[in-house]
Parts: structure tokens; C-alpha cells; sequence
């Protein structure tokens, strides 16, 4: 097994040669393993860059990628996380900072966490055995409390305790269904962002203690501006993920507005049995529900392809009957009980369109416009 550890650096020359040698000492420590480095540094301006590249040159598992410019802590991590897929053929990669707030001595506890059969593994502040350092400034300490808790109310991490913690382990095979070049690279937000996709690519998400140390030497670049991208980028994700929803609720009005106009018309003025109305009107929301779900819903997976959807049409078919007797049966049931055309009208029919919504919602997106995996191109 291949692990990566890829490190960002800006102007870390107090911490950089005795991070990697902390790290090369760690690496003899990790059983059946091939360690390697990434170093992506921002074009610092106080040496770090060429105490790395001397580093490389003794040692061929270190390896330096320099940016043209500071682009931030986000852009430097998904560059050399796709540098250690494309090019390292990594099969787990460290996401590490150089200051020492991560302890080099914790990386093969988190390759044994990940052979354990997680997809993502958590260092955590936050569980029994973690911890934050007493000296932080009570308003850090609230901020990284508070923003744990917000993100995993309104993403719906419940299980993770510590979301925005920056010391972790992802295995490739995972993280290659996640398209990186789709992360909100704003600084500490694509972690955020991350854990959200691998859990929704269906990783298995784990966390180990870690105690998060104090920087050991030289400058924060922790911006203020986090803050504000943090909490715009959970709220963006908490929308996108019910975008579809909302859609589809949208188009469903509209398919309810045409099957129950059909529907009354039939039974009220032409005074057809509602059992027998339900067809007609059934068959117009259907064609009309389709189209529009189609088109507009689930457009992000829109079905293309003539032959798929021919197959998707059938299924939707199948789905869509199986709605038909749920609504069927609530009205040939509401007028044995009723017996008044009046209720099946008012209770019978419109309970039958409450569940056949339920079984619909479920069987639509799990079936019809079902998600593919993207691959990421690095
Ligand atoms: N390449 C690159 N690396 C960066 C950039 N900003 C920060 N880093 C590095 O990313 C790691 C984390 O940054 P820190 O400044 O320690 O941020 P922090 O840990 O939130 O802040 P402190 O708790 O004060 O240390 C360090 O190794 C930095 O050198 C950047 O824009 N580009
Ligand atoms: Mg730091």
C-alpha cells in the first residue's frame, strides 16, 4: 500500500526541515507501507522553498510541487492530493500542516485506521482522548466549537464530532469518486466540503483522538474570511443537496394541478365514477410529470440516451402503476365506506395522493434518475 502525506507550506522555514525529518522518522514506524511526501509550497518568500528542494534531492520519497503564487490553503491541497493520485498512485493520502500543530507521530495511527476498512478518517479534537490547546483564546476556542456544531446540524454529520479538524486519511479508491475540481478551494472551507462528498459517495467516515497541538513556530496564516466562506459553503451544500427536492415538488404541483382539474372535471360535470376518471387524469399528470422532471428536476442527471430512456420510461411506467393502484384503491375504498361521491372527492382521493407522493419521491430518485459516480481527470 502507497501512503501520501501531502503538506501545504507558506513561509515555514523555522518548522520545514524539522517537519520532514519528524515525518522520514515516522515513516519506518508504518508496517508494510511505501511513505512518501508531498510538499506543495505557495512560493514562499523566506527560503522554505529551497530547503525542501535540498531535502528532495536527498530523499527520493520527498517530493516538492511550487505554485506560481500563494493561492491558499485549499488550492495547494487538492493540488497535491491529484499529484499524489495521478503520479504517486497513492492508495490512502494524509492531508498534514508543517507547523507541528498535526503530529507526525499520529500518521500510523491513521493508517491503521484506515486498513480497519474506513474511506475517511478524522483526526478529532473533539472525542475522548482529543484535545485543543488550553491556551487558545476563549473566542477560537467558541468559533471551532460552535462551527462543528452548526456544520453538523445543517449538513447532517451528526456522527462526526470534529468536521472541520485538518489532519486526516482518505483512501483513493473513495476519493475518486469525488470530482476535486468541483471543492470550494476558499482555505479551510473544502474540508468542510470534503468529508460532505465522501460521505455522500457513500465512504465510511472515522475518527481517531488526536490532541491538536499549539504552532510550534512562526506566523498564523489563518485567514478571517474563513468564517464567512465556511458558513456560506454549508448553507450552499444544506440547498444544492434539496435543490432536487424542491423541484420536484414544484413539478409535482403541477402535474397534481392537471391530474385533479381532469379528475373533478370528469366527475363533477360529466359525472363519470372516480374510479373510472382516475385513468385519464392519472395518464396527463404522468406524461406531464415526466417530461418536466425530466427536463428540470434531475436535469443534472438527465437521461440522454434513446435506448436508456426507453428502459427508464418503462420503469418510470411500472412506478407510476404501482401510484395508480395506491390512488385507485383509496378511492374504490373511501366510496364502499362513504359511499357519496363528496368524500372519495375530499378524503379518499386526496389521501391516495398523499402516499402515492411518498412512494414516488422514494422510487424516482432512487431508481429513474439514479446518480453515476464521477471520476475525477487530474
Ligand atoms: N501552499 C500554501 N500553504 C499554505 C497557505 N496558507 C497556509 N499554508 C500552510 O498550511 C498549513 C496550515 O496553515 P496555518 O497558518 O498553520 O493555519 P492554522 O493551522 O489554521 O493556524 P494556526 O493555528 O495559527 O497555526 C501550514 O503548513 C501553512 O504553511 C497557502 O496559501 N499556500
Ligand atoms: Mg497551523
Amino acid at each position: 500500500m502507497r501512503i501520501v502525506v501531502v503538506t501545504p507550506t507558506y513561509n515555514e522555514i523555522e518548522n520545514i526541515d524539522k517537519f520532514l525529518d519528524a515525518l522520514k522518522a515516522q515513516f519506518k514506524g508504518v508496517p508494510s507501507c511505501e511513505m512518501h511526501s508531498v510538499i506543495v509550497d505557495g512560493n514562499s518568500t523566506d527560503g522554505t522553498t529551497e530547503a525542501v528542494r535540498k531535502k528532495v534531492k536527498e530523499n527520493p520519497n520527498i517530493h516538492l510541487l511550487v505554485e506560481e503564487k500563494k493561492t491558499g490553503l485549499g488550492s495547494a491541497y487538492i493540488l497535491g492530493m491529484k499529484y499524489a493520485i495521478s503520479e504517486l498512485k497513492a492508495d490512502g493520502i494524509v492531508e498534514m500542516d508543517a507547523d507541528f500543530q498535526h503530529d507526525p507521530k499520529d500518521v500510523k495511527r491513521f493508517v491503521a485506521k484506515l486498513n480497519e476498512g474506513y474511506d475517511y478518517v478524522l483526526g478529532s479534537r473533539y472525542i475522548k482522548g482529543g484535545s485543543i490547546p488550553d491556551s487558545w483564546a476563549l473566542y477560537r476556542k467558541l468559533l471551532s466549537f460552535f462551527g462543528n456544531l452548526l456544520s453538523r446540524i445543517v449538513l447532517g454529520l451528526f456522527e462526526i464530532h470534529d468536521v472541520t479538524s485538518g489532519y486526516r486519511i482518505s483512501r483513493v479508491s473513495t476519493l475518486s469518486k469525488v470530482n476535486l475540481e468541483d471543492l470550494d478551494r476558499k482555505a479551510y472551507t473544502y474540508k468542510i466540503q470534503l468529508l460532505y462528498e465522501m460521505k455522500m459517495k457513500g465512504g465510511k467516515i472515522g475518527e481517531i483522538p488526536i490532541a491538536f497541538g499549539l504552532r510550534d513556530r512562526g506566523d498564523s496564516k489563518m485567514e478571517k474570511e474563513n468564517i464567512i466562506e465556511s458558513l456560506k459553503l454549508i448553507f450552499k451544500l444544506r440547498i444544492k443537496k434539496n435543490a432536487s427536492f424542491f423541484k420536484f415538488l414544484i413539478v409535482g404541483s403541477a402535474g397534481l394541478f392537471v391530474q385533479t382539474s381532469i379528475f373533478y372535471f370528469l366527475v363533477l360535470f360529466y359525472k363519470i365514477n372516480p374510479s373510472v376518471s382516475l385513468l385519464p387524469a392519472f395518464l396527463a399528470a404522468v406524461v406531464t410529470t415526466f417530461t418536466f422532471n425530466n427536463l428540470w428536476s434531475f436535469k443534472e442527471r438527465k437521461i440522454v440516451r434513446v435506448d436508456e430512456k426507453m428502459k427508464k420510461f418503462i420503469i418510470f411506467c411500472l412506478i407510476n402503476i404501482g401510484t395508480y393502484f395506491i390512488q385507485k384503491g383509496f378511492i374504490v375504498l373511501s366510496q364502499s365506506v362513504f359511499g357519496k361521491v363528496i368524500f372519495v372527492l375530499l378524503v379518499g382521493y386526496p389521501l391516495g395522493i398523499l402516499i402515492g407522493l411518498i412512494w414516488n419521491y422514494l422510487l424516482y430518485s432512487k431508481i429513474v434518475w439514479e446518480k453515476t459516480a464521477t471520476v475525477i481527470k487530474v
